[in-house]
């Protein structure tokens, strides 16, 4: 069973790992949808799956507008729990994304955990897993001045990503950011699952 659990979290982080865009969806709905790319790429320095999340917009891909370090985990025999950190000095880890020698540099002391931002994934059909933010509304979002709660879910497949953020008050529980007309839709367009290293499974 435990052997069940490990494979899974294995095929979950091979579907992430790579270059996920919403090309088609900003192509055919434009007022609606900005052009994102999002990049997951492992960090092989740590012993346990752990990856960089880098989220921008496709007109400006050297400045990403999100930079995260997230650490997938097997929570109970089969259930997976991603961890969502950020990093504490970002401008160190410029470009990370598309340079090894920098994401080498990436050290356990140079994020701390985003408390309440964890998501509860599990599989949804063949090869097809799906995540929504822990319960207890704890992710606090601050965004044009107000202090929200974001409750988010995802669906992650071998064809790409959907996701769904949005930021709700925390007193009044209305929205009050994030996508009006529905899910992000990416398609992975590169796949870097061979930098994940043997040694996140043994
Ligand atoms: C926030 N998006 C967040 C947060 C998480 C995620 C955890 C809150 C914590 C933070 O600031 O990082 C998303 N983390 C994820 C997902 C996974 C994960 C999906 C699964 C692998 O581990 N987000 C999108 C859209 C876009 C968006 C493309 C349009 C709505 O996926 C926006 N996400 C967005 C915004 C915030 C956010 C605006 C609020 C924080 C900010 O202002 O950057």
């Amino acid at each position: 069973m435990a052997q069940a659990g490990q494979e899974r979290l294995q095929r979950f982080c091979g579907l992430l790992a790579g270059r996920h865009s919403n090309q088609q969806q900003a192509f055919d709905n434009p007022p609606f949808f900005a052009h994102i790319i999002l990049k997951y790429r492992a960090l092989p320095q740590f012993d346990q799956p752990t990856l960089l999340l880098e989220q921008g917009y496709a007109v400006d891909p050297s400045q990403p507008y999100r930079v995260r370090i997230l650490r997938p985990t097997l929570q109970g025999e089969t259930s997976i729990r991603v961890i969502n950190f950020r990093l504490h000095e970002l401008q160190r880890f410029q470009g990370a994304s598309d340079d090894r020698m920098i994401r080498d540099t990436i050290a356990e002391t140079a994020f701390g955990v985003l408390e309440g931002c964890a998501y509860d994934v599990t599989p949804s059909g063949h090869s097809t897993f799906a995540g929504t933010t822990e319960p207890g509304c704890r992710c606090i979002v601050h965004r044009n001045g107000v202090d929200t709660y974001l409750k988010s879910r995802f669906q992650l497949s071998p064809e790409g990503m959907t996701t769904l953020d949005r930021g709700y008050d925390l007193t009044t529980h209305q929205r009050v950011w994030g996508s009006v007309a529905g899910e992000f839709t990416f398609q992975r367009e590169e796949d870097w699952s061979d930098e994940i290293p043997p040694h996140w499974w043994r």
